[in-house]
This record gives structure tokens, sequence and C-alpha cells, in this order.
């Protein structure tokens, strides 16, 4: 289809249009996600430049530097029945930031500033929402990934998990853009996604405030990429009998026991950690004093064997004194004997003499 046939395709188009009618909506929201700074602004930038086809502008107030910025969900209105809403990216894929996620994708939330809140924070915004957010909206879930930052194995699961929670919560299997496309190895990062069930991945080199040189390139997969979203609801709609606040309310149940069990695992986390604490320092405890028992029990062998050397010390010395004593006795008597000896001996030479 040529660009121009395409461009009419988007803008005419409309749920009233669809076989069997509109079903409760009337506009589709494009639901922009993903990590910090993977180029979710600059995407929404592209498509309206694409869109506009005049000046590029930087609408959606992507990052001028190298990091993340949108604080706020922002709508930006492409045509009459589509809007692109850019969402605060996440950190991380932590629970929480996953709750965040999934409330904003739910369109659980109204649009504007979000913040982001720890235990059960979250479903107290969303019973807060109720009356402002549209049940009329068609959520279409839309990943940014940036082929820059390479996947590493530990991330792919939580990703998946992220982009199958996204399906269940929308009821559409969300596209994946790749951003930074001549930044990476996109033929690598395209086939991880594949491997995740992804079907539609389109890679842009997103049009920035430094490089928005128009190309045919460029411009035609931004208008295939939002013909596939219109083709996509279409399908839903057409195939599937729908009840949109039914669905709302049933994004918001799933939102609920998401936070609930989040909390019930950290709780349980908690638990878990403090009782590893408790049994390590009962460990150390018990450690501290078989050491002082073992200390003890070398003092007292201690004490034992230097009791036994003086023993032995005392009795050597008595046997010493003993055998000094017996010797100066021994001396004496024969000394006692000589001088006997010596005496008798006089007394026979005297009467030899004689
Ligand atoms: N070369 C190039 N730069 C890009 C591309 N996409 C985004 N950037 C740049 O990357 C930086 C971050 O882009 P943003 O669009 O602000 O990212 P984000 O996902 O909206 O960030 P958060 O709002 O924080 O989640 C900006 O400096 C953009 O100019 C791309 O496809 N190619
Ligand atoms: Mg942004």
């Amino acid at each position: 289809m040529d660009m121009d046939k395409l461009r009419s395709v988007i803008d005419s188009f409309s749920f009233d249009r669809c076989k069997g009618g509109n079903q409760g909506f009337n506009r589709i929201l494009i639901q922009l996600f993903g990590l910090l700074g993977h180029g979710k602004s600059s995407f929404i930038n592209t498509c309206i430049y694409v869109w506009q086809d005049g000046e590029y502008e930087n609408w959606a107030k992507a990052n001028e530097n190298d990091g993340g910025l949108t604080m706020h969900r922002i709508p930006h209105k492409l045509t009459s029945n589509i809007v692109l809403v850019d969402n605060r990216g996440s950190g991380t894929m932590n629970a929480y930031e996953t709750g965040e996620i999934f409330a904003q994708l739910g369109n659980l939330l109204p649009l504007g500033e979000v913040e982001w809140s720890r235990g059960f924070g979250l479903v107290d915004r969303i019973v807060k929402s109720e009356k402002i957010v549209k049940t009329s909206d068609f959520i279409v879930p839309v990943l940014v990934h940036s082929v820059k930052k390479t996947i590493i194995p530990e991330e792919k699961a939580d990703l998946k998990a992220l982009l199958h929670t996204a399906k269940d919560l929308t009821g559409v299997f969300p596209i994946v853009i790749l951003t930074h496309r001549t930044f990476g190895n996109l033929v690598n990062v395209e086939s991880t996604f594949k491997d995740m069930g992804i079907e539609r991945i389109f890679a842009f080199e997103n049009y920035t405030r430094e490089d928005h040189f128009k190309t045919r390139g460029r411009h035609e997969e931004v208008l295939s990429f939002l013909q596939e979203v219109i083709k996509d609801a279409q399908f839903r709609v057409e195939h599937q009998k729908r009840d949109p606040v039914k669905e709302m309310q049933e994004r918001k149940q799933f939102v609920f026991k998401y936070v609930h069990e989040r909390e019930r695992k950290m709780e349980q986390e908690h638990l878990e950690r403090k009782r590893a604490l408790e049994q390590a320092m009962r460990k150390k405890e018990l450690q501290k004093q078989e050491e002082e028992l073992e200390r003890e029990r070398q003092r007292r062998r201690q004490a034992q064997e230097d009791e036994e050397r003086r023993l032995r010390e005392a009795i050597e010395r008595q046997r010493l004194v003993d055998q000094a004593r017996y010797e100066g006795e021994l001396r004496a008597q024969e000394e006692a004997i000589a001088k006997k000896n010596k005496k008798r001996s006089g007394i026979f030479s005297w009467g030899k003499k004689k």
C-alpha cells in the first residue's frame, strides 16, 4: 500500500466501522511501556513527526541527554480515534515497578502525573481513579526496547513474563518497537523477542532532535506500525464479543490480585529473612557458647597438666633430697667404717713392734 493510502486508512479508522459495531469502544490507546530511556518519548515524536509531516518538535519531551525523563502519563492525540500514551518508564523489572506498569497499561490510572507507591498505595490510587478513567479506550500495549541494551539471560525471563502478563491484562499481544536499530545486534534482539512469542516487531532509528532528516523507510515503517495497530484492534473487536466495562473491571481485579500477591510474597520474604537472621544469630550465639566451653575445657586441661607437672617436680625434688641424704648417710657410714678399720690396724701394728 502506498503512503497516501496508508494515511487515509489510519485517518479514517473508527470502531463504528467494525463489523458488528463499536462494542463500546471509541478510540485506540497505544500504551507505550518499557525500561527507562529506551526511546518511548522519541518514538512518540517519531510518530507525530511522520503523521504531521511538518517540522520536527520535541512534542513528547524526549530526554535531550542520554537517559530517562518522562514522569507523566501524557496522551498525544494522533487522529480523532488514535491516541499515543507516553508512560513513565521503569528502572527495573521488580514487583513494584511492574505493578505500576500493569496499572498504567490497564488504563486504571488517570492520565497525568504518575506517582509510584509501595504497599497497597497503588490499589488506593486505582480505586480513587475509578470515575476518571474511560472504559471506552481500546488498549494496544507496545513495548519499546533499545537495541543498544543487550538482554542478559536473567532479564529475558522477566521481560517475557512482563510481555505475557501485558497480553493477559489487555487481551492483546504487545507489539515490540526496537529503537536505536543501528546501534547493536538487531538480528539477535529480534530473535530474542521472537523466542518470547512476539509476532510483530518494528525496528526504528527514531527521528530525534539531532537526526530528523526525513527518510521514506522510516516514514513507511511508522505508517505500517499504525496500520498494524488498527488491524489488531479491529480483529479483536470483530472476532470476539467485548464488554469494555466488564473488561475494565477484570483488569482492575487482575492488578488488585497482583498487588495482593506481591504484598503477601514481600511479607513472606520479610518473615523468611527475619527468621534466617534470627537463626544466624542463634547459631552465632551457640558457636560463641561452644567456643567458651572449649576455652574452659582447655583451661581445665592446662590446670590439670600444670598440677601434674608440679607434683612430678615435687616428687623428683623429694627423690633428689632423699637420694642426697641417703648418699650422705652412706658416705658417713663408709667413713666411720674406714675410721674404725684404720684404728684397728693401728693397734695391730703397735703389738708387732713390741
Ligand atoms: N540514535 C538514536 N537515539 C535515540 C533513539 N531513540 C531514542 N534516542 C535517544 O535516547 C535518549 C532517551 O530517549 P527517550 O525517548 O527520552 O527515552 P524514554 O524511553 O522516553 O525515557 P523515559 O521517559 O525516562 O522512560 C534521548 O537522548 C533520545 O534522543 C533512536 O532510535 N536512535
Ligand atoms: Mg520518556
